[in-house]
């Protein structure tokens, strides 16, 4: 067992993210077992997960004319537009079938409000408004945290980020992560999470 002060964060294994599912990340299902293996190893263990409304507006489908992997200007930034995913209540939202989320102490879940994507497990786009996953980690004396899960260059880049930017020390299994890669954004995340002093391991 790992020091009472260590957290492992499993972002975003759900069905959507694997093989079969609206956005496939490539080889996601790959990881469900080892990090089956690897959670009970924390003593403070978060699932994370990807839970919009239907028409969210991250979806393509909700705005006229835009194809998905598209990119939008939003109040809060530029967006990607994504396919329809982690649709609340879907199987597509779902965890994995094979995840072992029984030994998860806390899920939290993001992306709910339609007007506003949330990558991070943290703070939502707009790298203001919080999720509470800071909170908890710190009442339960939490001071590092790794993480592992879905995809390496979105959901587990925004969370090693804003984990590091919070004072956290953060360190990101690679080998347990699986990427969408999306015009240079697996490499670009590397840079900026090895900038920002996360560990990649
Ligand atoms: C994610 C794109 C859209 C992720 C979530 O979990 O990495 N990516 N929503
Ligand atoms: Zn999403």
């Amino acid at each position: 067992m790992r020091p009472a002060n260590e957290a492992i964060l499993v972002i975003d294994v759900q069905n959507d993210f694997c093989p079969g599912g609206h956005l496939a990340v490539a080889g996601g299902d790959e990881i469900v077992a080892p990090i089956n293996a690897l959670m009970p190893e924390f003593p403070v263990r978060v699932l994370t997960q990807d839970w919009h409304p239907a028409g969210h507006s991250s979806f393509a489908a909700s705005h006229p004319g835009k194809a998905p992997f598209e990119m939008i200007e939003m109040p809060y930034g530029p967006q990607v537009l994504w396919p329809d995913h982690c649709i609340q209540g879907s199987e597509g939202a779902a965890f994995h079938g094979g995840l072992a989320t029984d030994p998860g102490d806390l899920i939290i879940r993001k992306g709910f409000r339609s007007a506003i994507d949330s990558y991070s497990a943290f703070f939502e786009n707009d790298h203001e408004t919080p999720t509470g996953l800071e909170g908890y980690l710190r009442s339960r004396g939490v001071d590092t945290v790794t993480l592992v899960g879905l995809a390496t260059d979105y959901c587990v880049n925004y969370s090693a980020l804003d984990a590091a930017k919070l004072g956290f020390k953060v360190r990101v299994i690679e080998s347990l992560t699986r990427a969408i890669d999306l015009e240079g954004s697996l490499a670009q995340a590397r840079a900026d999470m090895q900038a920002a002093g996360v560990e990649l391991a």
